[in-house]
């Protein structure tokens, strides 16, 4: 056996590096295993927004300076049908609570510093990832080094931050879980540019169909445009892209930029139920994604990490059980409510807009949800609250 810890971490993202973090301030050892290089990792861009909660996980453990430092806060979304601007105040509406703009990649950056920073373990470029024992006391992890040596980690938890495509999850027996698996029919194409960030995060709604942006920092931003489920990135040339952000946003002058990424993104749900199998618990987009719409994934992905680090710390240090026994229904239960977020907030943007998709019935009730957050204040209140992610 190469070494013996207490918890070997699978994947370097936002959840393997907050538990990591936690652990370690707890006086927990871990090993993080990552297949890419830091670099690589350190480069990945993908959410933009830290939610209320997140934001609360890093106060908590004390490394709010390591991690939020800088980020502003975001106060105001504009939502703009047909062109007219609405303004609505998520903090004013969420007690004063609020999301801070924080791009993935300086959480995973400033996360990755605090670790190694600290002394902690990290091991990249770590290939054939294999978990052995998961339902023993003691499981063993294997896989080869950089240099392409076998190595042999023995632990008492796994945690699986390995992603939606990783390997934790497939070592789970297929009838130790339920797998809730959703395609929510429509497509989005997003496109990150060096062009001027909006004032606000914006929705666009019109019949055009749906389009957002971004500030990705000061100077870039991310759009997302809806397409045709059957759409590739090589219909959406450059020239179409600003074509339509322009109807969309209502902004025939919306200036264009150099694009540095285009991509489609899959517009599915899923959901593994249990995340614990054994010794092995799923944390983040190992257990679960959602949509991008409502901005939760990576913010699932930090409070299940939280969950994690308290319930090990119970178990190895109290030798209390408990809180890792009812891990994954902790993390469900904040998981199935923002997919109902999400896809409430998804089926009222796009439905208001392009009626070819569901019908002129559905487009007039979406309008009407809508019109609903800056008419009813009880509305308003609820959809602040989960937009900020205040519980
Ligand atoms: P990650 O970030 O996918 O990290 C998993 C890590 O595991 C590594 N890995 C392995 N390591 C060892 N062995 C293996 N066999 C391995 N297989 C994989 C990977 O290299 C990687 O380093 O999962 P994690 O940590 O659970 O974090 C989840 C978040 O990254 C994800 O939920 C968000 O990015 C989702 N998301 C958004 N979330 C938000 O909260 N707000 C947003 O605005 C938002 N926008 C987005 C998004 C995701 C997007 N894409 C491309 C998926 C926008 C986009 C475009």
């Amino acid at each position: 056996m190469d070494l013996d810890t207490s918890v070997v971490i699978v994947g370097a993202g936002p959840a393997g590096l907050t538990l990591a973090n936690l652990l370690r301030r707890s006086g927990l050892n871990c090993v993080v295993l990552e297949k890419q290089s830091r670099s690589y990792v350190e480069r990945r861009q993908r959410a933009g927004i830290l939610d209320h909660h997140s934001a609360s996980i890093f106060e908590e453990w004390g490394l709010a300076d390591q991690v939020l430092a800088g980020a502003p806060s975001d106060t105001v979304i504009e939502i703009r049908v047909d062109g007219v601007p609405r303004y609505f105040d998520v903090p004013g509406l969420a007690g004063g609570k609020h999301s801070r703009l924080l791009p993935q990649q300086f959480v995973v950056q400033r996360l990755l510093d605090a670790y190694v920073d600290g002394g902690g373990d990290l091991r990249t470029d770590a290939s054939d990832v294999t978990l052995h024992g998961i339902d023993g006391d003691r499981p063993v992890v294997t896989y080869r080094d950089a240099a392409g040596a076998e190595r042999r980690v023995s632990c008492e938890y796994v945690a699986g931050c390995d992603g939606h495509h990783g390997v934790t999850r497939q070592s789970m027996p297929k009838d130790a879980f339920t797998t809730y698996s959703y395609d929510h029919g429509i497509g989005w194409i997003t496109v990150l540019a060096d062009a001027p960030a909006p004032r606000y995060p914006l929705f666009a709604v019109s019949q055009h169909g749906f389009a957002a942006q971004f500030p990705r920092g000061p100077r870039a931003s991310r759009y997302y445009l809806q397409r045709p489920p059957s759409d590739a990135v090589t219909d959406w040339p450059d020239h179409r892209v600003w074509k339509q952000l322009r109807a969309r946003l209502g902004d025939p002058d919306l200036p264009a930029g150099p694009i540095t990424e285009k991509a489609l993104v899959e517009m599915r749900s899923f959901v593994v139920d249990p995340m614990s199998y054994g010794r092995l618990h799923l944390v983040g987009d190992a257990a679960h994604i959602i949509t991008p719409m409502g901005g939760k994934g990576m913010n699932l992905a930090l409070a299940d990490a939280d969950a994690l680090a308290k319930a090990l710390v119970a178990a190895l240090k109290d030798g209390d059980g408990a809180a890792l026994r009812s891990y994954s229904a902790t993390c469900l239960r904040r998981t199935w409510d923002y997919q109902e977020f999400s896809r409430w907030m998804q089926e009222m943007m796009h439905d208001a807009g392009d009626d070819t998709v569901t019908g002129p019935f559905r487009r007039e009730l979406a309008r009407a949800r809508l019109d609903r957050l800056f008419t009813s204040p009880a509305a308003a209140t609820l959809f602040a609250t989960m937009m900020a992610g205040t519980n």
